[in-house]
Parts: structure tokens; sequence; C-alpha cells
């Protein structure tokens, strides 16, 4: 048990997290004062996992050892965070130590509340059960065995009533099953189901059009309002609650499971800190705590209404950055996140939709051309998410040196508002 003091401590080591630390890992302003509290011993690129579960990429491939990721320089604690005391600007750990800081940013993700579904984690945990997830690095190899298993049958898709991260991926993973299962000629002989709790397909109009008709291409049946509430892995059985309404049963051969997502502990039952569901309550646009002048927010666990992803993050980065000096610096917060965020939404091996938008669903699109680049599925947008956005994410984003397309934006759409 020890104690520590500094000047900014930061709340998890992953996408927003790894960045934060290095953006300020060597600012005059906290240079030697900063510290970072990290569990994990690894790092994942999580947007690739999608692509593991239809076995285009490996988890190895999607994996670095946290030390490697992180900013030399910032004393790294490999401990959770327990309890925050923000009146007193202190943390204390799960085992024992406690941390005195000046400033703080809360990057701790989102965790899964698997026991909310009675019955999935020990369908998880059956090799055999047919059921499995690409959100977890547990379970996410999962699905590309499973998918190679499934001889026809239902194969049944699930969407959380949560906030989750990347809103796109339950049904990504649900169009590269009914391309794979065309490949291997078992499509014929299967039916595919997405049953998502949202009442339509995808939030911003635009996508969501041009999703309908991928749908209705694929003969896939989207269930809307359909939350999953049990599984019954011995009659391989899924129960969803549909609306305020009934209970239906659907029997399945194959179930991705999308599992329920929560801020960790620390903050969920912080209530000074967090909003009624447990995310930490920032302003929308300067991504400072509503309550606290000291406290930051970026990435998944803070209440921003955006499309939680790591593009966003990329954005968010840059402001909570600047405000954070601002505030430093005795001064108000003044840069605004204008709430993007992107999804490169898969549709079939070597396509994808590339949809960008900033709050309230306005698209904020990088590329001119709408016909080649936007709404429709492309070759290119399915390269630039297997191969680019790694590399960005690898060698740029964590090192605290990528703020988004904007750049790109103003090159190549310099008369876009
Ligand atoms: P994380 O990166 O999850 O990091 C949180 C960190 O906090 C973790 O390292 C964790 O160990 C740590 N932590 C947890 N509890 C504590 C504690 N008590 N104390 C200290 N540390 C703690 N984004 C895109 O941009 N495009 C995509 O195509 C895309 N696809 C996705 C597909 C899938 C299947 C998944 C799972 C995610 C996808 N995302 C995508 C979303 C993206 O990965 C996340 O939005 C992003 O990683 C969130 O970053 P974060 O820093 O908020 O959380
Ligand atoms: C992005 O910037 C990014 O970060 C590297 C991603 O990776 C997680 C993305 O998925 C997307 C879509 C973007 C947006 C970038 C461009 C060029 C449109």
């Amino acid at each position: 048990m020890k104690t520590y003091d500094c000047k900014l401590l930061v709340v998890g080591g992953g996408s927003g997290g790894c960045t934060m630390a290095s953006k300020f890992a060597n600012r005059k302003e906290t240079k030697g004062g900063v510290i970072i509290i990290e569990p994990s011993c690894y790092h994942y690129y999580q947007p690739l996992w999608t692509l593991v579960g239809a076995g285009v990429k490996t988890l190895e491939q999607t994996r670095r050892s946290m030390k490697a990721v992180l900013p030399k320089g910032p004393l790294w604690l490999q401990d959770y965070a327990e309890t925050i005391v923000p009146e007193n600007n202190q943390v204390r750990t799960r085992y024992g130590d406690i941390i005195n800081y000046e400033y703080i940013i809360i990057a701790a993700g989102l965790v899964y509340d698997y026991n909310r579904v009675p019955g999935l984690m020990p369908a998880l945990l059956d090799p055999n059960s047919g059921v499995s997830t690409i959100y977890d690095s547990a379970f996410v190899d999962k699905v590309w065995k499973d998918l190679q298993q499934f001889k026809g049958g239902e194969a049944v898709f699930t969407y959380p009533d949560t906030a989750i991260k990347c809103p796109g991926a339950p049904q990504k993973i649900a169009y590269l099953t009914d391309a794979y299962l065309r490949k291997t000629g078992i499509r014929e002989k299967s039916n595919i189901r997405y049953n998502t709790c949202m009442p339509v397909i995808f939030g911003v109009k635009k996508y969501a059009e041009s999703l309908l008709k991928v749908v209705e291409r694929k003969n896939i049946h989207v269930n809307y309002k359909h939350v999953l509430k049990a599984v019954d892995h011995g009659n391989k059985e899924a129960t969803f609650k549909v609306g305020d309404g009934e209970e239906v049963k659907f029997p399945y051969d194959m179930l991705h499971a999308v599992p329920p997502m929560v801020t960790p502990d620390f903050l969920f039952k912080n209530k000074d800190l967090t909003d009624a569901a447990g995310f930490l309550n920032v302003d929308k646009h300067t991504l400072q705590s509503t309550k606290y002048p000291n406290v930051f927010g970026i990435g998944d666990c803070t209440t921003t209404p955006n499309s939680k992803t790591a593009a966003a993050i990329a954005k968010q980065s840059w402001v909570v950055e600047q405000n954070l000096l601002l505030q430093m610096a005795g001064k108000a917060p003044l840069h605004k996140y204008d709430g993007y965020g992107a999804c490169p939404l898969l549709t079939e091996y070597g396509k994808c939709i590339l949809a960008e938008f900033l709050y309230e669903g306005k698209l904020h699109e990088t590329f001119p051309f709408d016909q080649v680049f936007q709404s429709k599925e492309t070759t290119v947008a399915y390269y630039m998410k297997k191969d680019l956005f790694p590399f960005i994410y690898w060698n740029f984003m964590l090192r605290g040196m990528y703020h988004g397309p904007e750049w790109v934006r103003r090159i190549v759409n310099p008369f876009a508002k």
C-alpha cells in the first residue's frame, strides 16, 4: 500500500486513456507528473474483432502488450481504480494504493454485464453451445469456430438495451455470417435473424436506407425492439422480450450475443460523478465533468450522446487536451467536440459502407463523392477498415498524434460545409 501524488491521473489505458497519457507524457505542464491506472497486460484494437469473428484476422493481430503501447515516462500502476472521491481529488485502487491528483482524465471504457442475461455466460463457456460474441477477447475466436461448424439452421444475432460500443458491429457480424454461408453453400439451408432492441436498423437515415437494401438482398429477417433476456443452451433456445410486451422464444443453432454494457464499478457506483445509468457526466462539447472542473472524460464511459467508437475518441482527444490545458492555466475550456463518430459498416468480404456523422445524426463525410465512397458498399472502405485504420491507430492515435480525418476532408472535400 502506497500513496502517490500526481499532477494528472489517467484512469484506463485503452483507446482513450493511452492516447491522452501519450499527449501529456512530455508536455511541460505535466512532464514527470502523470500516473496511469490500467489493470490489463494487453491492449487490443477492438474494431478488428468483427473481422476476427469472420476469419479474416487473428486475435493476435489485434493485440499488443500494454507495456509496449503505453507511453514511457508516466508511472503505470497495473491495478483497478476501486473508488474515487472527487471532493478530495483522490482515487483508491483495488490493491490499496491511494493516488492524490490535481487533474484526472477518466477513460475506463465499458464492461460487460453478462449476469443480466441468465444462461448467457454458461453458454459462452461451453465450447459446443454455438453461442459466441465478437465483443469479448475471450470469445471472439469462438465466433469463427462456430461459423465454420455451422451446418445450416437458425442463426440469431442480438443487440442489447444498453448503450454499447460500436453500434454497427452487431449487424456487421450478421452480414459477414451471411457472406460466409453463401461462400460455403450453406446459406439456403439457413435462416438469419437480427433481433435488435432498436426501432430502426441504424440511427442515421441515409445509412439506414442503404442498410435496409443490404438486409433485403441478403434475406436477413430483422426483428425490432427485441431484447435478449435469457439463454437456455441445453434446449438451444433464446428468450427475447418484445417492446414492453410478451416474451418470445427463438430456437437457434448459432447465437451471436452482444452483452449488456455498463461502466466499471468505481464509476457506476459513484452517484456524484455519474448519471442514472452510471456514465460519467460531462459537458457534451467540452468533455469536462459537469460538477468538478478538474475532472475530464473521454471515450465510451461518458454521457456524450455520440456513437461510441475509437473514431470518436480520436476527435475527442484533441478537445480534452486543449480544454485541460486551458483549465490548468486557470481559463475556461472553450474547445468543442462536435459529436463526430464513424462506423465502417462491413457488409461483405471486401465491401463496406463508411458512415460518418455528428451529434443528432448530422452527416459529416470525409470524401466528396457520395456515389463512390459514402452510403454505398465499396472495396476501398473495406481496405481502410481492415488495414489503414489499424495502422493509424497503433502508429499515430495511441501516440497522441491523430485527431480524426478532418485534415483529409479539408484536402479532398474543400467545399464541404
Ligand atoms: P477501452 O478501449 O475499452 O479502454 C478502457 C480501459 O479501461 C481498458 O483497458 C480497461 O482495462 C480499463 N479499465 C476498466 N476498468 C478499470 C478500472 N476500474 N480502473 C482502471 N482501468 C480500468 N470503433 C471504431 O471506431 N470503429 C469500429 O469499427 C469499431 N468496431 C468495434 C467492434 C467491436 C466488436 C468492439 C468491441 C468495439 C468496436 N469499436 C469500434 C469501438 C472501440 O473499440 C471503442 O469505442 C474504444 O476502444 C473505446 O475506448 P475507451 O478508451 O473508451 O475504452
Ligand atoms: C478513423 O479515423 C478511425 O481511427 C483510426 C477508425 O478506426 C477505429 C475508423 O473506424 C474510422 C472510420 C475513422 C474515420 C477515418 C476516415 C479516413 C474516414
